[in-house]
């Protein structure tokens, strides 16, 4: 029977018979954006959301909140990438969101790609908590980041500063160690500030 085979696969997810089942209610437009980043073997390392920064009305910014472990204590350069094809794990994911066409640069550089978010910092623990906001990228959009994807890379983006032509292409940041396809989240639980 094609629903018990569903629940034996939910249950194979260890996802629970109630989200299976149930709608989660991402509405007509998502509010919030989930990525799960994994190294290239699968292996679970992090989450990462999503939401639309609102004032006054107006979205001014797009932020990042999770927790990602399992890195070398330190910087490693965080970005968004202009695809959200795993097909070769992290290696398909192309290169840094730059729907400007401009260089590579810091979050706060003048000129940036998009997908720039600078380092995220590893405690000794290796542990590295995500906390900032954007002004430049949206959830959905020219701007938007849903369908692409986060990559955590093994060394410090040097945002462009050199040293090495590479600087203005990758920041220097070296291999993908952890990465994920940025997708649709449920409706965001109501704000208090809103
Ligand atoms: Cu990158
Ligand atoms: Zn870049």
């Amino acid at each position: 029977m094609w629903h018990s085979g569903l629940v034996r696969a939910c249950n194979a997810l260890q996802t629970s018979l109630r989200t299976c089942r149930e709608p989660c209610k991402t509405g007509n437009m998502p509010s919030i954006a989930v990525c799960v980043l994994q190294r290239s073997d699968g292996q679970r390392r992090g989450v990462v959301v999503m939401e639309e920064v609102v004032e006054g009305g107006r979205i001014v910014g797009l932020r990042f909140l999770g927790t990602v472990e399992g890195l070398t204590p330190g910087l490693h350069g965080f970005h968004v990438h202009e695809s959200g094809d795993l097909r070769l794990g992290c290696a398909s994911l192309c290169a840094h969101f730059n729907p400007t066409h401009s260089q590579h640069g810091g979050p706060r550089s003048a000129r940036r790609h998009l997908g720039d978010l600078g380092n995220v910092f590893a405690d000794e623990h290796g542990v590295a908590r995500v906390a900032l906001d954007d002004p430049h990228l949206r959830l959905t959009g020219p701007h938007g980041v849903i369908g692409r994807s986060l990559v955590v890379h093994a060394q410090r983006d040097d945002l462009g500063r050199g040293p090495g032509p590479d600087s203005l292409v990758t920041g220097n940041s070296g291999p993908r160690v952890l990465c994920g396809v940025i997708g649709w989240g449920p409706a965001a639980p109501a704000s208090s500030s809103s």
